[in-house]
């Protein structure tokens, strides 16, 4: 007989969300406007035009999101923090009055039992800074720091963990290279200096973190595993650079010093020379390393997929969620064990995990049956589990996400919560997937079963 699941006693059961996707009120209070505002409010980014205007009007209803959180009984909750309303201009000036709405929900998760992880920048740039260049601008690794000590300086007294960027890939692929995501730009000249600024950033904004008190500090990636669709040479050489651009991208530098080689061959002459000084400030140990999954690839050569020459075989066989993500959860398995052999022993918090799938309508006071997600959950859970009993030394597990949000682009139609939202009335509606979360956070993991 096998031993049921147990995960260690420590072991912090969280979700996570981020400031633009929930909180609404984006202008309130004297924050300023952020790159995703004007992006959002641009005719034809977005899903039907949506934005972030109320979202789950987070800002204004946080202290009943915090006593739903505390019903489903999670330990830490991850956040991030609108730069803008911090900083409404990027940089100088403080807005007390934005700085006082993280400062109350610190307190208010403190007072749930909740444990505050904060993450400085989840997308949402000041637009003052795009304006100023962005992370074009060699400059911004300082303003960022400068925002990091200001934040740290306030609430690192109570926040537990906090990271400095939320998966610096999707916001060059999609902000610089493919223009689906703020600040729009389609360059691939543009987005290695992009890339290489947001790790200057990270490594600048990490000292920034420890020299204000801050107590853990980490960065956050999102991983999204590579798998050679056949043994052909050419195969296997495009799936190597589909995981070289994608997942080692920011790793290698982060723990090794250096880009992958394959970035080179990947963009050719749009490829810029480094100073070799500047991976002095990105290489620095982390405190620990977020890494969110939903997904996996399995690639083939296909040269005219740009920027990497490797195109996505589709598996027939396995279900696919409304992203057109495969679900695949021997692959997060995989993906922590390839990190502890490539990097070594960094403590790891899998940041955001989660699926989107169509929901039924709800009915007052009704759970809503979400089978789909419910089986995602379980088995990604048993999957993180078999990687910890493999040796991957993860301390915490965040859902992506308690409420359904604001899916960036794709606007409110991809639903992630645990937690139902009606947008049109912000009802809230726990669905069987928050009732199975909590039981397995009550149990340690008995109720994932053997
Ligand atoms: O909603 C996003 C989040 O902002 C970053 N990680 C992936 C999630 C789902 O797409």
């Amino acid at each position: 007989m096998t031993d049921s699941i147990r995960f260690p006693e420590r072991f912090l059961w969280g979700a996570a969300t981020s400031a633009y996707q929930v909180e609404g009120s984006p202008l309130a209070d004297g924050a300023g406007a952020s790159n995703w505002h004007r992006f959002a409010h641009t005719p034809g980014m977005t899903a039907n035009g949506e934005t972030g205007d109320v979202a789950c009007d987070h800002y204004r209803r946080m202290p009943e999101d915090v006593a739903l959180m505390r019903r489903l009984g999670l330990t830490a909750y991850r956040f991030s923090l609108a730069w803008g309303r911090v900083l409404p201009e990027g940089t100088g000036r403080v807005n007390a009055a934005g700085l006082g709405f993280y400062d109350r929900l610190v307190d208010q998760l403190l007072a749930a039992g909740i444990a505050p992880n904060a993450t400085l920048f989840h997308w949402d740039l000041p637009a003052a800074l795009e304006d100023r260049g962005g992370w074009l601008n060699r400059d911004i690794a300082e303003w960022f720091a400068a925002y990091a000590d200001t934040v740290v300086r306030r609430l690192g007294d109570r926040v537990a963990m906090w990271a400095t960027l939320n998966e610096p890939w999707v916001v060059t692929d999609g902000g610089y290279l493919h223009g689906t995501l703020a600040p729009g730009h389609r360059s691939p000249y543009e987005t290695p200096i992009a890339s290489h600024n947001l790790l200057r950033a990270h490594g600048l904004g990490l000292r920034a973190i420890r020299a204000a008190g801050g107590r853990q500090a980490g960065l956050v990636v999102n991983l999204e595993p590579k798998y050679a669709a056949s043994d052909r040479p050419e195969d296997q050489a495009a799936t190597r650079r589909a995981e070289a651009y994608m997942n080692r991208q920011y790793l290698d530098p982060v723990f090794l010093g250096g880009y992958p080689a394959e970035l080179a061959e990947i963009y050719g002459e749009a490829w810029p020379e480094f100073p070799a000084a500047d991976f002095d400030v990105i290489r620095a140990p982390l405190d620990f390393l977020g890494v969110n999954y939903y997904t996996r690839a399995v690639h083939r050569h296909e040269p005219r997929a740009w920027p990497v020459g490797a195109g996505r075989v589709r598996q027939p066989q396995h279900t696919y969620t409304s992203m057109d993500w495969e679900v695949y959860p021997q692959a997060f398995t995989d993906v922590l064990l390839w990190v502890k052999a490539r990097y070594g022993d960094c403590p790891l918090h899998i940041t955001e995990n989660g699926s989107a799938f169509y929901d039924p309508p709800t009915v007052e006071g009704e759970e809503l049956a979400d089978p789909l997600r419910v089986g995602y959950l379980r088995d990604h859970l048993r999957a993180l589990h078999r990687a910890i009993a493999a040796g991957a030394d993860v301390r915490g597990y965040f859902a992506w996400s308690p409420l359904d949000n604001f899916e960036w682009s794709a606007g409110y139609a991809k639903r992630f919560g645990l937690i139902h939202v009606d947008f049109a009335t912000q009802r809230r509606t726990f669905k069987a997937s928050a009732r199975l979360y909590a039981e397995v956070i009550r149990t340690h993991g008995a109720a994932l079963g053997a």
